[in-house]
């Protein structure tokens, strides 16, 4: 019988009279076996992939990529394809405090540089005159938040962050599949926020700008 006919007959009951005192268990009993309901109430973390997909097949998105939660409630990122394809989940709350995937760092010249994994098939990228390299910005790399004041707040891998609404920039770093993090050592599986103000925060992943995603915060 559909959730809905179940309540009606109840409540027909209880206003006959008859069944009263057994309502509250009743009530309990349909709550338990309607787990939209007991979720609707009890769950207070949404889950988001970072990428979708299989072995074969890897999708270049967020799912859901639209999430409506309330304030307090927290959401966990997570990658839970079988490829290596790095995703981020980053906040960009100030245009003026973005990072860049890449970019252009002075080296000193003839300094040796050696793939950080062996056999990954990478060859360091230097500008014509040799002095600088091209290289991956930390701060589109690691878990970073950038506060009101432009402090740089460094989170560890796979950080749990709690997001006030005042920062200007709010990064996952990179998330990689569970037990592939090290195709790209120094990166995580996981990203918790916690919202606390509600709005509407837009992300975007820094590898790939066309992935993107909405969590509305009531
Ligand atoms: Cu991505």
């Amino acid at each position: 019988m559909p959730q809905v006919s179940r309540l009606f007959v109840l409540v027909n009951m209880v206003m006959l009279g008859k069944f009263s005192a057994v309502l509250s268990l009743v009530v309990v009993a349909i709550i338990a076996i309607d787990g939209s309901i007991a979720s609707a109430s009890s769950v207070n973390e949404t889950k988001v992939q970072a990428g979708i997909g299989n072995s074969s097949m890897a999708m270049i998105a967020y799912s859901p990529n639209q999430v409506e939660i309330v304030s307090g409630q927290s959401v966990t990122w997570y990658n839970p394809t079988a490829v290596a394809e790095p995703h981020t989940v980053s906040f960009i709350l100030d245009n003026t405090a973005k990072a860049d995937l890449i970019g252009p760092f002075a080296i000193p010249k003839n300094a040796s540089l050696s793939p950080l994994v062996p056999d990954s098939n990478s060859e360091p990228l230097l500008t014509p005159d040799g002095t600088a390299i091209i290289a991956v910005n930390k701060r589109a790399f690691n878990p970073i938040v950038i506060d009101s004041t432009d402090g740089v707040i460094p989170l560890n891998q796979n950080a749990n962050y709690t997001l006030t609404g005042t920062e200007k920039y709010v990064n996952s770093g990179w998330l990689l599949p569970k037990g592939l993090e090290q195709t790209y050592p120094g990166s995580g599986n996981t990203f918790t926020v916690t919202f606390q103000k509600p709005g509407n925060y837009n992300y975007l992943c820094l590898v790939h700008p066309y992935m993107t995603g909405t969590i509305i915060v009531m």
